[in-house]
C-alpha cells in the first residue's frame, strides 16, 4: 500500500479553507492508502504563540480530524512533539539546506516581511516539513497549493540526501484537492481563507454556530452587479461562494450558476449558508462528544506509539547513512 503523509499546524480552530483544501482529501485517501496525519505544533511554535491556547487548539484539533472522518483504525493520528524523530530529522534536514533557497520560500516571506523580530525557526520551517514527510517514506502529501513549494522542495532535499549519503529516502509526489484548491477569504477574496486571520468575519470555522454562519456569509464581500456567474477576476466574492457550494455538494459550478440564475445576492447567500450549516452539523455533534473524552487520549496515546516506531526506523537509516553516532 502506498503512503500519504499530512500535518496541519494547531494555530487556530481549521477553517473551511482547511476542510475543503486538506481535511476532505484525508477521509477520502484513507482506505486506499497507510495513512499518517500528524499535528504539526512544533510548525506553530515558529511565531508565538499563548501555551494555554497552543494546548486547546492541539487537543480540538486533534478531535476535528476525528470528526471529520479520519478513522483511528486506518489511519495513524499523533502530535508531532510527542515524536522526538521529527526535531532531530529537522536538524539533518537543515544541514543539507541552503539559506537562499529556505529565503526563496513564498510562506517565509509573507510571513516575516514588516515584522520586527522573525524567528530563525521560521526560515528553517519547511526543512522541518520535509523531516516529516520522509521520515514515513510517505508516497503522496495531500495538501492545499500553498504548500506546493514546500513538498518540492522537501523533494529536492531527498534527491540530495539521496545522492549523497545513498538511496535512504522516500520521493514524495504532492496531491493537490480536484476542486477548491485554494478558498478565499469572505472579506478580501483575493486573500486565500487563513486560520490565523485576525479578523473573525474573514473565515468560517468548522465550530461556528449556524448563526454565525449565516451572518458571516451574508456579510461577505461580493460585487455590485448582482448576478451570481463565476468569474474569479472580476467576481473573486462571489465565485470563493459558488467554489465553497460546489466542494461541499459535489455539484459543479456550471450547475450552480444556472441554478441560481435569476436570482440575487441575498437569496444566494442565503442558500450558500445553509449548504455549510447542514454539512457541518454532524461534525459539530462528534466533535463535543469527542473533545473531552479518553477516548481521544487514547487514539493519540496509540498514534504516537506507532509514528514512533515508524520515524525512528527511518532517522536511524539517515543517521547511518551520513556517519551520525556509532551505527552502520
Ligand atoms: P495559518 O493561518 O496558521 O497559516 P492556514 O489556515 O493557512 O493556517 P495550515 O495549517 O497552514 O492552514 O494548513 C493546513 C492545510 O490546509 C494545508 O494543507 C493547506 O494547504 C490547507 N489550506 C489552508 N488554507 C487553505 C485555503 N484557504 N484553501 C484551501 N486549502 C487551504
Ligand atoms: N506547512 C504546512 C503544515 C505542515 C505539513 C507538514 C503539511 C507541516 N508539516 C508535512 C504536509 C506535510 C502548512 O503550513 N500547511
Amino acid at each position: 500500500m502506498k503512503k500519504i503523509f499530512s500535518g496541519v499546524q494547531p494555530t487556530g480552530i481549521i477553517t473551511l479553507g482547511n476542510y475543503i483544501g486538506a481535511f476532505r482529501q484525508f477521509t477520502a485517501l484513507q482506505d486506499d492508502y497507510e495513512c499518517v496525519f500528524c499535528i504539526v505544533d512544533q510548525h506553530a511554535i515558529t511565531v508565538p504563540q499563548d501555551p494555554e491556547e497552543l494546548r486547546s487548539h492541539i487537543r480540538s484539533l486533534a478531535a476535528l480530524y476525528i470528526a471529520v472522518g479520519i478513522d483511528p483504525n486506518k489511519s495513524t493520528l499523533f502530535i508531532q512533539s510527542e515524536v522526538p524523530a521529527h526535531a532531530q530529522a529537522g536538524w539533518i534536514m537543515q544541514c543539507i539546506s541552503y539559506i537562499g533557497e529556505l529565503e526563496r520560500m513564498t510562506q517565509f516571506k509573507d510571513k516575516s516581511t514588516g515584522k520586527e523580530a522573525v524567528s530563525a525557526a521560521l526560515l528553517t520551517y519547511p526543512p522541518l516539513m520535509a523531516a516529516d514527510i520522509l521520515l514515513y517514506q510517505s508516497d503522496i502529501v495531500p495538501v492545499g497549493d500553498d504548500q506546493k513549494q514546500h513538498v518540492e522542495l522537501t523533494r529536492d532535499l531527498a534527491e540530495r540526501f539521496n545522492k549523497k549519503y545513498g538511496e535512504v529516502l522516500t520521493i514524495p509526489d504532492i496531491q493537490l484537492p480536484k476542486n477548491g484548491a485554494r478558498i478565499k477569504s469572505l472579506q478580501d477574496p483575493l486573500k486565500k481563507m487563513s486560520k490565523s486571520d485576525p479578523n473573525n468575519k474573514a473565515t468560517i470555522r468548522l465550530l461556528d454556530t449556524p448563526k454565525e454562519i449565516e451572518k458571516k456569509i451574508k456579510s461577505s464581500v461580493t460585487d455590485s452587479e448582482g448576478i451570481v456567474a463565476f468569474d474569479l477576476e472580476n467576481k473573486p466574492g462571489v465565485s470563493n461562494l459558488l467554489t465553497i457550494e460546489a466542494a461541499l455538494t459535489d455539484v459543479s459550478v456550471e450547475a450552480l450558476v444556472q441554478k441560481y440564475e435569476g436570482k440575487g445576492y441575498g437569496d444566494f447567500k442565503a442558500s450558500v449558508a445553509q449548504v455549510i450549516i447542514d454539512h457541518l452539523a454532524p461534525i459539530q455533534a462528534r466533535y463535543e462528544e469527542l473533545l473531552n473524552s479518553s477516548e481521544l487520549d487514547d487514539i493519540l496515546d496509540h498514534g504516537a506509539e506507532k509514528a514512533n516506531t515508524l520515524a525512528n526506523a527511518t532517522l536511524a537509516k539517515m543517521e547511518a547513512a551520513m556517519g551520525l553516532g556509532r551505527r552502520r
